[in-house]
């Protein structure tokens, strides 16, 4: 990372790239201008001087170039006269369209997908994100292996051939495909070792912070816990799933899940490889989800982030909406506004520690509602039964007789059945 630093403090030694995005049927120029906007940040996080920007308004894109081809040639001068190392477009291009572009320019085409998970490549540092990485990164590449593209990125590297790198570009789909099979068997192994984990922790209240990439997710978990998460002024600084124990009361400890952020067109073959990552989210029992208050899109933001909820099939769990930098926020008036909107929504400031005595209240209150406390007497004659309460409940005291194990336990309604059938098979 340090190396990094310097080599962006010097903007000369940057990739000098172009931006393009299209205005198409139904879409307002502001709508595109603030989505290169979030462009312009996702290149320069990946290390890229973005020069200039190009915005062309046209019904539907055009199957050859994307854009028109008037405006892909004076495109086109201006990568010569500028100097320009690489186009960015806004939108997924088909593999022809990135051949054609390519062929035209001679420079490096990517599209936002192709960026995305240039910068997930930078910012994995766990072995699972790496993988998961590298495991989407191919799914993506593999329709594009030509030629030309294998050509051109070992020529320039840089931007776009992070990750799996050089040596893949180069083997042929075949050596893409075995590679795919194999990153799929470790992810699998990996998968199993936090499914144990899991396990291990059954029986307690998860919650999950989820959100749009930058709104506050890390500073919220480190605010409610000692987690200790890099916390960043970037976009996807958290790759990787951090747990921690929360205790809101002598009777209640919740698991606080962070994780991966959100974005715009985030890759279909990121959320599939990233599952495992999200699988604290998709599998919490409530989700906790952070807005930044002070973006002048949090409401885009907002519809993102419950579009990928329904792509991953959770958007009918419980959620707390939690609108975080108050701090910052100039125009008060919208609170009021969102608080008629959003009655059950709370409002804080994970920096500044605002509000996050109701967050743990809320949490609290879900987390008490779903469990439910009681006593249960087990015959030790019947054998050994409470060793089966272990997965399922919590137990908060014990007392014995010479017949008689009594427990004082905690679990989740959902269990309440087989807490019954327990208790009534070693009555
Ligand atoms: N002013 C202000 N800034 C905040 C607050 N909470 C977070 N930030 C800043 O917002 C930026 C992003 O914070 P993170 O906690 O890394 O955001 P995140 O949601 O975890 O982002 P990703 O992991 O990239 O998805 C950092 O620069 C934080 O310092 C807040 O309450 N007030
Ligand atoms: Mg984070």
């Amino acid at each position: 990372m340090k190396e990094r630093v310097t080599i962006e403090q010097n903007s000369e030694l940057l990739e000098r790239c172009i931006l393009v995005g299209m205005i198409q049927r139904g879409q307002s120029r502001w709508e595109v201008e603030d989505h290169l906007a979030e462009l312009r940040a996702l290149a320069q996080t990946s290390g890229a001087n973005v020069v200039e920007t190009f915005i062309q308004e046209r019904p539907a894109p055009d199957p050859a170039y994307f854009v028109g081809k008037g405006k892909i040639d004076e495109i086109n001068d201006y990568i010569i006269n500028q100097h320009i190392d690489l186009i960015i477009f806004d939108d997924e291009l088909s593999p022809a369209q990135v051949r054609n572009i390519e062929k035209l320019t001679g420079i490096k085409v990517i599209d936002r997908t192709g960026l995305i998970l240039d910068i997930f490549a930078l910012h994995a540092h766990t072995n699972r994100a790496k993988v998961q990485v590298e495991l989407a990164q191919l799914n993506y590449i593999l329709p594009r292996l030509t030629r030309q593209w294998q050509h051109l990125s070992r020529q320039v590297g840089g931007i776009g051939t992070k990750g799996p790198g050089e040596t893949q570009l180069e083997t042929d789909r075949r050596l893409v495909r075995r590679r795919i099979a194999n990153l799929k068997n470790k992810l699998e192994r990996i998968t199993h070792q936090s499914e144990i984990q899991r396990q291990q922790r059954n029986g307690l209240y998860r919650a999950a912070l989820i959100g749009y990439t930058n709104a506050g997710k890390s500073t919220l978990m480190n605010a409610l816990t000692d987690a200790e998460v890099s916390i960043e002024d970037k976009l996807f600084a958290t790759l990787d799933t951090t747990v921690r124990r929360m205790e809101l009361s002598p009777a209640t400890t919740v698991l606080l899940s962070d994780t991966v952020g959100f974005i715009r067109k985030l890759p279909h073959h990121l959320i599939a490889s990233f599952q495992t990552t999200l699988s604290e989210a998709i599998e919490a029992d409530l989700l906790i989800h952070v807005v930044d208050i002070t973006h002048p899109n949090y409401e885009d933001q907002l519809r993102v982030v419950d579009e990928i909820l329904k792509e991953l099939k959770i958007d009918s769990k419980r959620r707390l909406l939690v609108f975080n930098k108050v701090d910052r926020l100039r125009n008060h008036h919208l609170i009021d506004q969102l608080k008629i909107l959003y009655p059950e929504a709370l409002f804080i400031s994970a920096a500044r520690h605002i509000g996050l005595n109701h967050i743990k209240r809320k949490i609290l209150e879900l987390a008490e509602a779903q469990y439910e406390i009681r006593q249960i007497k087990l015959n030790y004659q019947s054998g050994a039964g409470e060793h089966l309460l272990y997965p399922i409940a919590i137990i908060l005291d014990k007392k014995s007789d010479d017949q008689y194990v009594y427990l004082t336990i905690k679990y989740d309604k959902a269990n309440k059945r087989k807490i019954n059938q327990i208790a009534a098979k070693f009555r």
